[in-house]
């Protein structure tokens, strides 16, 4: 059922979220007033819009340097440079460009131009290869963990997707695992505030194993549909913050008598190829499940997508493209890549 409400793609889809908003602004428990009266733009111009930098950095470039031109290897190595700088990484860049070099040879091509069209199928190709959406199981609650370094925008995340299953009027419990600073604790508590979903949290400075049990119980008593766990992300600091993230994870996968649905390592776009090394450390201490991909609006560097999803065993789940509520997207390699070329 979660599945169904969850999945939003097409514009009628985008008329009744905006309908649900608007009934929810009649009745006055439920998303806090100022939230819905924006009304969403369509999804696939939000994406389009929250790609125009990389769009301009990126795909712009490629059609620049090839318009008019003919194929030689200086073409091959300019398309390279672009991908390189849009973050795609060496490897994948390298990989990348191997492919559309076998196919002009093979396919006779000798105008440049053509080769825009052969890396947006190679690039849908490569991004829909291991792709997964988010898992949302039949029973309930679906339980969520959110992991990764400070400032990457997991409690934004959170918010964006308590939004979104509170809009298809989900129950939903936000677990305030991240007890570091109190004001972790409160950005969560505006996020549960403004999109009535329940919020569990202790005081500053308390273990968090403790603040994820209660909220597994707390989900599992209040019969929600959803559970969402947030954590702290800084790494230096005294406390062994993957010992922790591990004991957090354990606990919470006891108290529900079963492993997590999904444990989201969330990556900031604009830090690029950090994310890399951020899988592997995280991966270590929990089971990651797949990638929330934030920031995609602020930055040139999208291209990073590409090397998480070729150099990974993780599939890129969610995308943020900015700051609203609504930012956060299903990660979708087809809309993902017509809205980037497009
Ligand atoms: N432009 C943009 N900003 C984002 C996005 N996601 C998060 N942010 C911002 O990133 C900053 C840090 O987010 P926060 O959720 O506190 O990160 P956390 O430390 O991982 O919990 C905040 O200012 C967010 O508004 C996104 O998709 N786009
Ligand atoms: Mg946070």
């Amino acid at each position: 059922m979660l599945k169904k409400l969850f999945s939003k793609s097409s514009k009628k889809d985008d008329q009744a979220e905006a309908k649900l908003a608007e009934e929810h602004t009649d009745k006055s428990q439920g998303l806090e007033d100022n939230v819905e009266k924006e009304t969403p733009a369509g999804l696939f111009a939000r994406l389009r819009q929250g790609l125009a930098k990389t769009r301009a950095g990126f795909v712009d470039r490629i059609g620049q340097v090839l318009s008019g031109r003919s194929i030689d290897d200086q073409l091959f190595d300019e398309l390279e440079e672009i991908l390189i700088q849009a973050d795609v990484g060496v490897t994948t860049t390298l990989e990348l460009v191997e492919r559309i070099r076998r196919r002009v040879e093979a396919e006779r091509i000798t105008e440049g131009g053509v080769i825009k069209e052969l890396l947006k199928t190679e690039i849908t190709e490569l991004l829909s290869r291991d792709h997964q959406p988010l898992r949302l199981p039949e029973h309930t609650p679906a339980a969520f963990m959110v992991v990764g370094v400070n400032g990457v925008g997991k409690t934004t995340t959170i918010g964006k997707l308590a939004y979104r299953f509170r809009q298809n009027q989900a129950k939903v419990v936000l677990g305030a695992a991240d007890t570091f600073r109190a004001a972790a604790v409160d950005q969560l508590r505006v996020w549960a505030n403004r999109t009535g979903a329940d919020l569990i949290a202790h005081q500053e400075g308390a273990d968090p194993s403790a603040v994820a049990f209660d909220s597994v119980a707390a989900a599992k008593a209040r019969k929600a549909e959803v559970l969402i766990i947030d954590t702290a992300g800084r790494l230096h600091t005294k406390t062994n913050l993957m010992a922790e993230l591990g004991k957090v994870y354990r606990v919470a996968a006891k108290e529900l008598g079963r492993e997590l649905d999904e444990v989201l390592l969330v990556v900031d776009a604009t830090t690029g190829q950090n994310a890399l090394s951020q899988a592997k450390l995280f991966s270590a201490s929990v089971p990651l499940t797949g990638i929330v991909l934030t920031k995609l609006d602020g930055t040139a560097k999208g291209g990073i997508i590409l090397a998480l999803a070729n150099e990974l065993k993780l599939p890129v789940k969610l995308i943020g493209v900015g700051e609203q509520l609504w930012d956060l997207q299903d990660f979708d390699p087809a809309s993902f890549t017509n809205a980037l070329f497009t």
